[in-house]
């Protein structure tokens, strides 16, 4: 008999599942959705449905390892936990007596959701006052800091919401792939009677089953949405009263910005027909209740800020934010009213040396006074999936680097290490679970014991602050004290929740109350005109210029997005995901393989001035001519050789100091 355990999927995803956990003679033996979670009911998705075989994979790295080969080569031999954590605290002692602490640098990300095994290791380097990582900017931190320009620190609509809806947008998101929870309330909405439209330069599987796909050229959502608005400005289709009443700058907009983006022109930017841009412009103008979810693919690119900005505007624009469960969907967390400072930046200096965590690379290669001379990783592959990942394996190869790598596997950073320690992987630990794509928390308890002496990231940095001397009480708190930490300061729908019965409370909602969208930028207004942003040099209005990305002469351009069964490199872990997703490979349509001599099934060689990368070629047309699609970041040992973020430079978005992936320009040829 089976015991079951209700529990939260702990992987960077918006939908944050309630778990069945089916554990029998301490394996899990099954995973299902919680039927008593409104939002993820009854199902995971088809990765977290074959989570028994990366829990239980026999590629999990069972002890501390300490490197016996060469940087990179991957040969270790097990040392037990005592040694390891007397080299690691002895190493970083003599580093801060000789240099001080800004030597070190602590470089841990999103791997586990839970608020404390997320964060308690970031607040030991916080205390330790080290250098500190910017983190995120290779995922959100472009679209938040656009969002922000905004409508300020805000949440947005429900996503359950959805289900009145007449007219979804997904705007730049993969909802099968990444939000499947939602679109299955897409689907409800659908079925009674909701359109459903996709903007993506990729035909997507959600574009596929839309009613009506708009594929603008990677890079142009700036443009596509003002000629939206210019039309509706154009067409009475603005609703002037919402404009005046909760809004500022879209007279100067109207004025200054709009006139240069008439259909014609957006035609010739965009690759959108102009009565195609007509059409997306009455149709959302003259919805009754519409709803855009904003994805975050448009914003790795060197214009994302413009782009998130312009279509965070669009409900602005036809008062859609006026209505309840109505106008954008994007992250939810910043609607719950959490205080995140007692967990995330406990003592330590206010203001440190930071690294933006897209340039590792050059902060392992450049930076001195002192140098990085040690390195922390958990919960993140930056030899994988960082930008410009040639500089980041150059960093990470250097001999007087003291790299410590915390991970469930020898990940392709982990080759890297003088010290492996083996983590626990979520279903191992237990945590407090906050969502980022819907209104719920949940308390998530161990389903499982940690496979071989595996540690969880919260055990590893409270016995590594013992040790390190640092006496901040957030260190040797049980997880109960640190829920109760959480919420000490929490203000809005999170302030009303009892924490004494969360353990056992399962999923609670925590919604903010129904009603308009709420602003909270300087002016209290949706702004058109940021003053915010003018004081920053940066554009206060919204617009779109021609960037041809990072290197003009190379004709092809990248997209790339996570993979259906392959989404972030945690999943190479499970061997029968590797085989569903298959090979890595580039996409190109059938016009531009032609033009190349190149036929699906050929080995491929993806290149530019930062290097190469060899995959299969597919060949089909749901991508446009000009276009390289790369599905997903693999680890170089499952392509034909090398990574695709090789061809990634680390040049930063307008906003937010964001990674630009979609910038970049290459070149596909046969495999030599
Ligand atoms: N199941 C699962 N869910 C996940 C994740 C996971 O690993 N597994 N990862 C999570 C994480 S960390 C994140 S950041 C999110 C990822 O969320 P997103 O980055 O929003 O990823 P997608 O939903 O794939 O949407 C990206 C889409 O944007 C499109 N796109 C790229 N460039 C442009 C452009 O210039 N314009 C437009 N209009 N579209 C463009 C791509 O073709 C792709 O279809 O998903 C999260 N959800
Ligand atoms: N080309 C390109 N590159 C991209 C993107 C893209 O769309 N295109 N997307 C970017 C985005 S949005 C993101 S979020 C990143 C994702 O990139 P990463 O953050 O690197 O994502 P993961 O693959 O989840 O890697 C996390 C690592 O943590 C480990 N891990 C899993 N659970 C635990 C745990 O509990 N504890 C510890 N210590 N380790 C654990 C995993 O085994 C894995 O090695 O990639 C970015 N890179
Ligand atoms: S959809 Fe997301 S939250 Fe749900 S099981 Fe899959 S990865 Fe986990
Ligand atoms: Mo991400």
């Amino acid at each position: 008999m089976a015991t079951v355990i209700r529990t939260v999927c702990a992987h960077d995803c918006p939908d944050m599942c309630s778990l069945l956990a089916h554990v029998e003679h301490g394996r899990l033996v099954r995973i299902e959705g919680d039927p008593a979670q409104p939002y993820t009911a009854g199902f995971a998705c088809a990765k977290v449905n074959r989570e028994p075989e990366l829990v239980h994979s026999a590629e999990r790295v069972r002890t501390p390892l300490r490197r016996v080969g060469a940087k990179g080569e991957g040969r270790f031999a097990p040392i037990d936990w005592d040694d390891a954590l007397d080299e690691i605290v002895g190493r970083w002692q003599a580093i801060v007596r000789e240099h001080g602490p800004l030597g070190i640098l602590g470089y841990c990300y999103s791997a586990h959701q839970g608020q404390f095994n997320r964060w308690v290791p970031m607040a030991l380097f916080h205390a330790l006052g080290t250098t500190r990582l910017l983190p995120g900017t290779v995922c959100d931190s472009c679209a938040d800091a656009a969002w922000d320009a905004t409508l300020g620190p805000v949440g947005c609509a429900d996503p359950e919401a959805v289900v009145g809806a007449d007219l979804v947008i997904a705007w730049s998101a993969d909802l099968v792939t990444t939000n499947v929870h939602f679109w299955a309330k897409v689907e409800e909405a659908r079925r009674r009677g909701a359109t459903l439209v996709v903007v993506d330069p990729r035909r997507t599987r959600t574009a596929a089953h839309a009613d009506w796909h708009v594929a603008p050229r990677v890079g142009t959502d700036p443009a596509l949405a003002l000629g939206v608005m210019h039309v509706l400005a154009r067409d009475g289709l603005a609703d002037r009263e919402y404009l005046a009443r909760e809004t500022l700058g879209f007279d100067r907009l109207e004025r200054e910005v709009l006139p240069r983006f008439a259909p014609d022109r957006v035609e010739a930017i965009t690759g959108v027909p102009r009565a195609e841009v007509e059409r997306l412009a009455h149709v959302y103008g003259r919805a009754r209740r519409s709803l855009i979810r904003i994805g975050t693919g448009m914003s790795r690119h060197r214009l994302g800020g413009q782009s998130i900005r312009a279509v965070a505007l669009l409900p602005g624009v036809t008062g859609a934010y006026a209505m309840a469960g109505a106008g954008a969907v994007f992250i939810t967390a910043l609607g719950m009213g959490f205080d995140f400072s007692a967990i995330r930046t406990p003592s330590g200096p206010a203001e440190t040396r930071l690294v933006n965590h897209s340039r590792l690379g050059e902060a392992l290669l450049e930076l001195s006074g002192p140098p990085i001379e040690a390195l922390f990783v958990a919960g993140n592959n930056p030899a994988v999936t960082c930008p410009d990942t040639v500089r980041v394996r150059r960093g990470l190869a250097r001999e007087d680097l003291f790299t410590v790598v915390h991970d469930p596997f020898v990940s392709d950073t982990a080759r890297y290490a003088d010290i492996v320690l083996p983590a626990t992987v979520y279903l191992e630990t237990e945590d407090f679970y906050r969502s980022y794509g819907a209104y719920y928390m949940q308390f998530g308890p161990r389903a499982l014991e940690p496979a071989g002496e595996a540690w969880s990231n919260v055990r590893l940095a409270q016995a590594l602050a013992r040790r390190l001397g640092v006496t901040d009480p957030l260190f040797s708190m049980s997880t109960d004290e640190l829920v109760r930490t959480l919420f000490r300061n929490a203000t809005g729908a999170v302030a009303g929740v009892d924490v004494g019965t969360l353990r056992d409370a399962g999923p609670v909602k925590v919604a903010p109350p129904p009603g308009p969208q709420r602003f909270r930028t300087p002016s209290g207004k949706l702004e058109f005109y940021s003053e915010r942003l003018a004081r920053q040099g940066l554009p206060p209005m919204p617009d779109w210029w021609d960037d041809e990305g990072d290197d003009p002469r190379w004709p092809l351009a990248l997209l790339t997005a996570p993979g259906y069964f392959q989404s972030h490199t945690v999943f190479s872990g499970n061997p029968a995901l590797r085989r569903r997703e298959g090979p890595p490979v580039c996409i190109l349509n059938p016009a531009t393989a032609r033009q190349r001599g190149l036929a699906d099934g050929d080995a491929v060689e993806l290149v530019n001035d930062r290097g190469q990368v060899r995959m299969v070629l597919r060949v089909s047309d749901e991508v446009a001519p000009g276009v390289a699609l790369v599905p997903g970041q693999r680890p170089a040992g499952e392509a034909l050789d090398g990574t695709v973020n090789v061809l990634c430079a680390d040049t930063l978005s307008d906003l937010g100091a964001g990674a630009t992936y979609q910038s970049t320009r290459l070149d596909v040829r046969k495999a030599r």
